[in-house]
């Protein structure tokens, strides 16, 4: 069940030089990095991005958040990846997001939290097309992969 999900090191994580830190947790994982780029994202970029939550309370402050520096975008796969990177992320806040996850561990704020995540199928595949072209992702195999996960696991 490979799966790709669109990952946000968002303006906070960046700024607090914790960009290493976070890749890592998704390659320890056993999680390949297929695409990968440093940029700021503009209102219009954002606007499409979230507007699911246009009229809701924190719609502005998450789309100057977001546009306030830059940001690191990757698309992330594996098996099962859009539910195992939401876990390795924790809950949406840090002071609610389990010690172990990257928001458990490196967040206390309702604001700034750190990462972004895919929520489903459906978004991933929409939030990937919003920021990489199809040649820009390189979900090839890597050596490890069948010992990662075995194939057709049920
Ligand atoms: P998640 O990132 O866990 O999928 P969503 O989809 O509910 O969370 O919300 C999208 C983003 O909107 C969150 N990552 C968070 O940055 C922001 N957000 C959600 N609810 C609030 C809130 N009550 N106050 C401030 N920001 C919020």
């Amino acid at each position: 069940m490979n799966e790709q999900t669109l990952i946000i090191i968002k303006p906070d994580a960046v700024q607090r030089r914790l960009m290493g830190r976070i890749i890592r947790r998704f390659e320890d994982k056993g999680l390949t990095i297929a695409a990968l780029k440093l940029i700021q994202i503009t209102r219009e970029l954002a606007e499409k991005h979230y507007g699911v939550h246009e009229g809701k309370p924190f719609y502005a402050g998450l789309v100057d958040y977001i546009t306030s520096g830059p940001v690191v975008v990757m698309v992330v796969a594996g098996p099962r990846a859009i539910s195992v990177c939401r876990k390795l992320m924790g809950a949406t806040f840090g002071f609610d997001a389990e010690p172990g996850s990257i928001r458990g561990d490196f967040g206390a704020s309702k604001t700034y939290n750190l990462v972004h995540g895919s929520d489903g199928p459906e978004t991933a595949a929409f939030e990937i097309d919003l920021y990489f072209a199809p040649d820009e992702i390189h979900d090839t195999p890597r050596t490890d992969d069948s010992w990662i996960a075995r194939d057709n696991e049920p």
